[in-house]
């Protein structure tokens, strides 16, 4: 496939953008799932580079530590393969949360803010990150938004939905850190519910932006995640000198822990499905409408047709091209089919993303 697939991490800084990068590096660089696996573009050594500044965000390869704050935006061309075969070229963009803030505001950064503005409309999928620590902390649905930096998000998607009509997403909901030891027990019962009703209320305005495009196949998910797994991580509470939001969280792997990313899988194969269908779905349109030229074409493509046509194109030259496009287009709709239901099937992301708190699922019934 041509086309290259993009996913933008958006969220507050601190909301485990760069260590969810970390999980997706230790589940589909390091390891597959079900034969599905990111590698790096170009020739050998670019391979092995890529790998190499890939690895800077692997909470494994840098002592176990989780990484620092990301200093600038930073993207990762990679390819993603199943087995031998190329699916499509594939873009992750990581960028330091401050970013968000800087888009209100406007000044010095204002040119890195246009950047990532950009970077968001040409991504075919956004995944929100939701800080669940701070989601279950902060009691006050106000307060919950400035910590979390729903405000801002929330007026993004807006702003940026009304200003580009054509344009297809898939968003997920992402809430992060669903391991952490300080998350009420009541918030994860019965597969994190409170937790999900929580990050759908904070984070309104993106779900229903998302469902004023239903229509133009946008689609949506909630998914609790976490980039190291359960029991693994140790966290303290800190003061972070702001009024409003007195209190912050800082965590550490636990001595002899090894993480073991939980749902990462799900919500990049979730991601990665939802944009596969919303591409089938172009070409499905596109083919039918070609269809209908052809009808139409084939009408004028007889001996006579072709004999008096002066400058302009033969009537048989258009019908040729009109059946290579649908031809083509065929060709992307079975390459698209045959490439993703065995993963699907294989991680189940129905099972495990809501697109809608009373548990409505954007997959087919099986
Ligand atoms: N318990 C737990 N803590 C996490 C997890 N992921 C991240 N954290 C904590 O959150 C902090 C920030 O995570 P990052 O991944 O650096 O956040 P970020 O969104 O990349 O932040 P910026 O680069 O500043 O935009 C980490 O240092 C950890 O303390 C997780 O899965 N579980
Ligand atoms: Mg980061």
């Amino acid at each position: 496939m041509e086309r290259t697939m993009r996913i933008t991490m958006v969220g507050a800084s601190g909301s485990g953008k760069t260590s969810f990068l970390s999980g997706v590096y230790q589940s589909m660089v390091d390891d597959s799932i079900n034969g599905l696996k990111f590698v790096p573009v170009g020739n050998i050594s670019d391979k092995m580079k890529g790998i190499s500044r890939l690895s800077e965000v692997s909470i494994i390869e840098n002592g176990l530590r989780f990484a620092s704050g990301t200093a600038s935006t930073t993207t990762f061309p990679l390819t993603l393969k199943k087995r031998d075969d190329k699916i499509c070229d594939f873009e992750f963009i990581d960028y330091r949360g401050g970013t968000i803030e800087d888009m209100f505001a406007g000044d010095a950064d204002a040119k890195d803010a246009a950047e990532i503005q950009e970077h968001i409309r040409k991504s075919d999928a956004v995944i929100v990150f939701a800080d669940s620590v701070l989601l279950s902390h902060y009691q006050n649905i106000q307060q919950c938004r400035l910590a979390t930096k729903a405000n801002r998000i929330n007026i993004l998607f807006d702003l940026l939905s009304q200003h580009f009509e054509k344009w297809n997403l898939s968003v997920l909901l992402a809430l992060t850190k669903a391991d952490d030891p300080t998350i009420p027990k009541e918030y994860k019962d019965d597969y994190f519910y409170e937790l999900r009703r929580k990050g759908l209320t904070v984070f309104k305005g993106v779900s229903e932006c998302v469902g004023r495009h239903r229509d133009s196949n946008w689609s949506f998910g909630v998914v609790p995640v976490s980039a190291v797994g359960f029991n693994v991580a140790h966290t303290e509470k800190f003061e972070t000198g702001v009024p409003a939001t007195p209190v912050g969280f800082r965590s550490t792997i636990k001595a002899e822990y090894f993480p073991s990313p939980f749902n990462i899988d799900v919500a990049m194969i979730h991601s990665i499905y939802c944009v596969l269908k919303a591409w089938e779905y172009e070409c499905t349109y596109f083919r039918d409408e070609n269809f209908e030229k052809l009808k139409k074409e084939n009408k004028n493509n007889t001996f006579w047709g072709n004999l008096f046509v002066d400058d302009k194109e033969k009537p048989a030259t258009i019908v040729a091209n009109l059946r290579g496009q649908i031809h083509a287009l065929e060709r992307q709709i079975n390459f698209i089919n045959a490439g993703i239901y065995d993963i699907v099937n294989s991680v189940r992301p129905d099972k495990y993303v809501v697109d809608r708190i009373d548990g409505f699922s954007l997959y087919p019934k099986k």
